[in-house]
């Protein structure tokens, strides 16, 4: 038997322990060493029944993702998992499995071949794959509909959602919850059904359903993921591979369901997703910052400014649990800041978010103020006043008065230097940037700012808060417009250059969200507020180099007063509903403006807005990876997809970079500063490594980037 694997007997039950540490992952080695433990059993006659339970913090969280790029390169280890489950279900002695933690995809796969599953109600089951861009490939989709149903199976494999202990009882696919002792209640329960005849879940049709059912769940469930999962393929195929299971035989499904899962596994999309799996946990890792670092106790808080970001944050703040202080300079401004935090939450409480009690417990900790009296006890203030240098530095050199000493002073800065802030105060160690995103108490990202003196503790803990407060920390260098913002800014260049230049507003956006952007360029600039562009422009006008093209239609709309959304006008019209409709006067108006300032207006593809928008946003990236402002290409990306609405199963902007090719980016990119000027000179990172032949996924591992 194998490392991974224990087996132990008592008193006729025998014991198989899964100890593959941290999550118990299906690594060569633990099929193996299973199937071995139940060759053993088989010969023993004083073996009743076998309970099989994982070690440590879970039971089984999945095959091991590290090896599906051995797989899609034809380099696969171990004989894979469907021999072993037929040899667990064929198992005279019945098998109990024992379930905590989370039982995902392998993990729940393996429990299905069992003749019984027992858990504890924390314990999770699921079929992830679908969000890995895969499906079920161990017959997952074909036990699952036998235990719990074809609905309930097609929903759990297209959605990718786990389900609790107490549902899984429910469905079927848990037979007891077990209290507190997982290996005991397993071990009783495994001699209750010892000796009796054991369920084999491939032989079980009573919950297959009927042909007109079944119809019926497929058809919603084919336009469902038309809708919700658009050109993703992983949805599809789970839908058909349950499909198989209605309709033929347990082995033929199987088949029906490898093949649906190979060709999955070799495609792209789930190469991306299983990049943005590994990344959301890489950028957790920082160079010099080791783990062990000591974390400073959050456990309270204070916001300065009850605007958009300073509400949204509060709101943040407080439903994590934490109480916090919103403090306003006038009552006015506070009264309103209130009022929509309440709104908000009487909002959620509508949408069935969750009920009334935890909106008003929510509600009763956040507590308004006009002073920074009571600032002195807290051990964090987050800055998110208006946009201005000036006013920031005032606040944080009253910070510096008024709070103890090992409070962490933040600030909500989107575009200004965190060293500058830090400046005004005495302890600029204890000075960093919490950047959220707008609606702070939806949007997941979280760039976390580390200015020239933050210190490591102030860091780690403001990493390990982003997780408290659910969102994704991404720790970025202290640039203008840090690392998402600076790059968005040349991307938005691009949209609004192409409708300068002839291309229609609509089919800009189309052609971005028809690549899998959330929403396109032009309708995030409506959603985001045209204003807030215009005014920074205006206010960096000094830093524009002369004889550098820029765009200019949409300050002219600033100027009409159509600032998006919020004045019922923008690049499109907008009703009551904030339904967007488009503007053929925008139209008219654009063609009159570039007419005088001699702009030759041209047929555009959709080729070149997509080529044109996301190269622009790439050019970018690479020249803040170089420049040492993200620590490396897959942060950026985890930002991409976090914070600007970029597709998962693309991996985010640099490893699509990667995928399209770097040779192929970089003389497209030369390609438009040939046309375009020195706005696209492209960046030397990305002309070095296409010249390589490398991957922006290279950069750092070899090189020592900068952080
Ligand atoms: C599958 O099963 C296909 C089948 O149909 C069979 C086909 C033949 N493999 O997330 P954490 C690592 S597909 C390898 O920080 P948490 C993770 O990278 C799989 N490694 O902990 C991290 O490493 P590091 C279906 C894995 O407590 C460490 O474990 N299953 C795997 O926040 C800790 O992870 C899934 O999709 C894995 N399967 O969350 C489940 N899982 O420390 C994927 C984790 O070096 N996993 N690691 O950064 C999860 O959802 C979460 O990890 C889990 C724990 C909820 C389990």
């Amino acid at each position: 038997m194998t490392d991974l694997v224990q087996f132990t007997k008592d008193n006729g039950i025998a014991v198989i322990t899964i100890n593959n540490p941290p999550v118990n992952a299906l690594s060569p080695g633990v099929p193996e060493g299973i199937s071995e433990a139940l060759d053993q059993i088989a010969q023993d006659d004083t073996v009743k029944a076998v309970v099989l339970i994982g070690g440590g913090r879970t039971f089984v969280a999945g095959a091991d993702i590290k090896e599906f790029g051995r797989m899609a390169s034809g380099k696969p280890r171990g004989a894979g998992l469907l021999p072993l489950l037929l040899k667990i279900e064929d198992s005279s002695k019945p098998v109990i499995v024992a379930i905590h933690g989370t039982a995902f995809g392998g993990g729940l796969e393996l429990a299905m071949a069992g003749h019984y599953r027992v858990a504890l109600s924390s314990a999770q089951v699921g079929q992830p794959e679908v969000k890995l861009g895969l499906i079920p490939g161990a017959a997952g989709t074909q036990r699952l509909p036998r235990l719990a149903g074809v609905a309930r199976a097609v929903e759990m494999c297209t959605s990718g959602n786990p389900v609790k202990a107490e549902e899984a009882l429910k469905f079927g696919i848990v037979d007891r919850l077990i209290e507190d002792d997982l290996l005991a209640g397993a071990v009783a329960f495994a001699r209750e059904v010892a000796g009796k005849c054991a369920p084999k879940t491939r032989e079980r049709d009573e919950k297959l359903g009927n042909v007109a059912d079944n119809v019926q769940i497929f058809s919603s469930a084919r336009e469902t993921a038309a809708k919700k999962q658009c050109g993703l393929i992983a949805p599809v195929a789970a839908i058909s591979a349950v499909e198989a299971a209605t309709k033929m035989p347990f082995e033929e499904g199987c088949k029906v369901e490898q093949k649906l899962f190979i060709d999955c596994l070799f495609s792209q999309q789930s190469k991306s997703l299983i990049h943005v799996f590994f990344s959301e946990r890489e950028v957790n890792k920082i160079p010099d910052i080791p783990k062990e670092t000591p974390i400073i106790p959050v456990k309270s808080a204070a916001v300065v400014g009850a605007g958009t970001m300073g509400g949204g944050i509060a709101m943040v703040l407080a439903n994590a649990g934490l109480p916090v202080l919103l403090k306003e300079a006038d009552q006015a401004a506070l009264d309103r800041g209130l009022a929509t935090i309440q709104l908000n939450y009487a909002n959620s409480v509508k949408r069935g978010r969750f009920p009334q009690q935890v909106a008003e417990e929510r509600l009763k900790r956040i507590t308004p103020t006009l002073t920074y009296d009571d600032f002195s006890s807290v051990d964090l203030v987050i800055e998110a006043v208006f946009e201005g240098l000036a006013l920031k530095k005032e606040i944080f050199k009253e910070l510096d008065r008024v709070c103890k000493p090992g409070a962490i002073l933040a600030s909500n800065t989107s575009t200004l230097s965190i060293d500058e802030i830090a400046s005004s105060t005495s302890r600029p160690d204890f000075v960093i940037g919490t950047h959220f995103f707008s609606p702070a108490n939806v949007m997941r990202l979280l760039e976390i700012v580390r200015g020239k003196a933050s210190s490591k503790e102030v860091i780690a803990t403001c990493m390990q808060l982003s997780k408290s407060l659910g969102k994704v920390g991404v720790l970025v260098g202290n640039c203008r417009g840090f690392v998402g913002n600076r790059m968005f800014g040349p991307y938005r260049r691009e949209a609004q250059f192409l409708v300068e230049e002839g291309a229609g507003i609509e089919d800009v956006d189309q052609a971005l969200s028809g690549f899998g952007m959330a929403m396109g360029p032009l309708a995030t600039g409506d959603l985001a507020g045209l204003d807030v562009g215009w005014r920074i422009r205006k206010e960096y006008r000094h830093l524009e180099v002369p004889g550098i093209r820029q765009p200019f239609a949409e300050d002219r709309l600033c100027e009409l007063g159509r600032y998006g959304q919020k004045t019922g006008a923008g690049w499109y019209k907008y009703d009551d509903q904030r339904r967007a409709t488009p503007d053929p006067l925008v139209t008219e108006l654009v063609r009159k403006w570039v007419d005088e300032a001699g702009i030759v207006q041209r047929q555009i593809s959709a080729g070149e807005i997509t080529d044109r928008c996301l190269y622009a946003l790439i050019n970018e990236g690479a020249r803040i990876l170089e420049e040492g402002y993200a620590l490396r290409a897959s942060d950026i990306d985890i930002i991409y997809l976090n914070g600007y609405g970029f597709p998962a199963h693309r991996g985010g902007p640099m490893w699509y970079a990667d995928t399209v090719g770097l040779k192929q980016v970089c003389d497209r990119v030369f390609e438009f500063h040939r046309q375009h000027g020195e706005i696209w000179r492209p960046a030397p990172l990305l002309k070095r490594l296409a010249d390589e032949g490398k991957r922006f996924a290279d950069f750092g591992k070899e090189e020592g980037a900068a952080a």
